[in-house]
């Protein structure tokens, strides 16, 4: 898709309910079958990405986003590719599923019609070493969508299946698996119900439902308070989500019921399910980003309580989503452009020299972070890192509304990536939104004005504006270890920390 029909599509879509619309997460692109993980202080969320023109899939690689706050989410990148598969063809990066253990990090990513591989990699975002060479299950052409998990005892479990649902038994390894392949079978008991074929009075073979649902993939499952959740994509097409619960990861597993219902312009959906920070999440993908499609699909979410007996209630669907944060973001530390809690009109870009950042903005452009802590002192100017575009334009640093415009920054001349600093307008002290407002210098020139790649704020009690050359990625290198909310961190744990300017992986794992 051209970058302007994006910009468009997106900028209809937030005009219609910007005000209470979180859901889909990400608007920078179409994400799908989405695989959250915690761990520490971060919700890892790992996606595929579907393409952005024409039908069927075209899928090449697997995104990775983060939050530490459930309404913003750092685009990290491509973290993985079909490229990382010595064995793997051009197309099929379908439904991955990503674990942390051992001190490593392991991709589950299934390649359509090859297997389902594996991936070892030292960080959650790789690099990535395929220890196998080959696919780690190739028993049947309905090898997609697996969900890794690990008990309490320490035996970790593979799990996956479309029209059919097997798991095996993994090794210490995590690449390996012990003894035979499983099919769970699939029944009115188990999931539901199944589909059968027959007859029909003209002798023309069909199929029928038996039972009130059917499991038809996207398998996750985990346990909470001594119980075995199975949540999956079920029901044929139009998918939605059901589930099953067990008293044991191997079954016998009791159908529960519907959790959700079909998505809006998607005939597909995936779950994952996941708490963090005390709370419980529901993500799921649909086709409801301007331009979407159930060939272009993304990534929503939901909150949701258990039942007293640790049942799923019901849980709708909203535009809303997730609205509030459950930890601030601090602007006195360096923060990625790519945080982003909404989005109009922007894409990222990603290369080594700088990671992912904001590119080819274009007037009208905006960004939008939430919940931005700037504490009781309040902050006096803002930096931000920036490279001019093809045409000229600004910046504007605006608070809680975009009409509010607190600061205005000029990145024309900036032929490389320049740090550029503005005092405020105004103090600004205790919690805000910001919006960053593209504009261009020449309103005939609206295009390609700018890339941006990070930004923080200076505090009252510090002083200082010019503009400095920002070397590599360490431009504004801060002393100490930093979360990804910009909080100071003493004792790192588990989890990807900000140190001189650069991300750090805590440990141990
Ligand atoms: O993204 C391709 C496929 O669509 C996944 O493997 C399924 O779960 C469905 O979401």
């Amino acid at each position: 898709m051209k970058k302007h029909l994006f910009a468009w599509a997106a900028a209809c879509m937030l005009a219609a309910g910007e005000a209470g619309a979180q859901n889909p997460i990400i608007q920078t692109r179409y994400t799908a079958d989405p695989a959250a993980c915690v761990y520490g202080d971060t919700l890892y969320l790992y996606t595929s990405v579907d393409n952005e023109e024409g039908e069927g899939y075209q899928k090449t690689f697997w995104q990775l986003y983060t939050t530490t706050d459930m309404v913003n989410w750092t685009d990290c990148g491509t973290v993985a590719s079909l490229a990382d598969f010595s064995w793997a063809g051009d197309n099929g990066a379908w439904a991955p599923h990503v674990i942390p253990r051992n001190g490593k990090w392991y991709m589950y990513a299934p390649i359509q019609m090859q297997g389902i591989g594996v991936l070892v990699g030292e960080t959650p975002c790789g690099p990535w070493r395929d220890p196998l060479r080959r696919a780690l299950i190739n028993h049947d052409i309905r090898d997609i969508d697996p969900t890794a998990f690990v008990d309490d005892d320490g035996q970790a479990y593979l799990y996956w299946g479309n029209n059919g649902l097997w798991y095996v038994k993994l090794t210490r390894s995590m690449v390996d698996y012990n003894g035979e392949i499983t099919e769970i079978p699939l029944t009115e008991e188990t999931v539901g119900g199944y589909e059968e074929k027959y007859k029909d009075e003209n002798g023309e073979e069909q199929t029928r439902l038996v039972g009130v649902d059917k499991y038809e993939e996207g398998p996750w499952v985990y346990k909470r308070r001594e119980k075995y959740y199975l949540v999956y994509a079920a029901g044929g097409i139009p998918e939605h989500l059901s589930y099953s619960m067990s008293d044991s990861p191997t079954g016998p597993w009791k159908y529960q019921g519907r959790i959700m219902d079909s998505p809006d312009g998607s005939f597909t959906t995936h779950p994952s399910v996941v708490d963090f920070k005390g709370r419980s999440y529901i993500f799921y993908h649909n086709g409801k980003l301007k331009g979407g499609s159930g060939f272009r699909r993304s990534v929503c979410v939901e909150q949701f309580e258990y039942n007293a007996d640790g049942t799923i209630p019901h849980i709708p669907m909203t535009k809303k989503g997730v609205y509030e944060p459950v930890a601030h973001v601090s602007p006195y530390v360096r923060q990625e452009a790519e945080t982003i809690a909404l989005s109009v009109g922007v894409r990222t870009a990603q290369d080594d020299r700088r990671g992912v950042y904001l590119d080819s903005l274009d007037m009208g452009d905006y960004v939008k972070v939430k919940a931005v802590d700037f504490g009781e002192d309040g902050a006096r100017s803002v930096r931000l890192c920036v490279r001019q575009g093809v045409n000229d334009g600004f910046i504007q640093v605006c608070i809680d509304s975009q009409s509010n415009v607190v600061a205005t920054i000029d990145v024309g001349g900036t032929q490389d990536w320049t740090e550029l600093a503005a005092d405020l307008d105004e103090v600004v002290c205790g919690v805000h939104d910001i919006y960053f407002r593209f504009r261009a210098t020449d309103t005939s020139k609206r295009n390609e004005l700018m890339q941006f790649d990070y930004w923080y704020f200076l505090p009252q009690t510090v002083s200082g504006v010019e503009s400095v050359k920002a070397e590599g990625r360490t431009g504004v290198a801060k002393p100490g270890l930093y979360d990804l909310s910009g909080r100071r961190v003493v004792k790192p744990g588990r989890g990807i920390y900000i140190k001189d300017g650069k991300k750090y992986v805590g440990q141990p794992f």
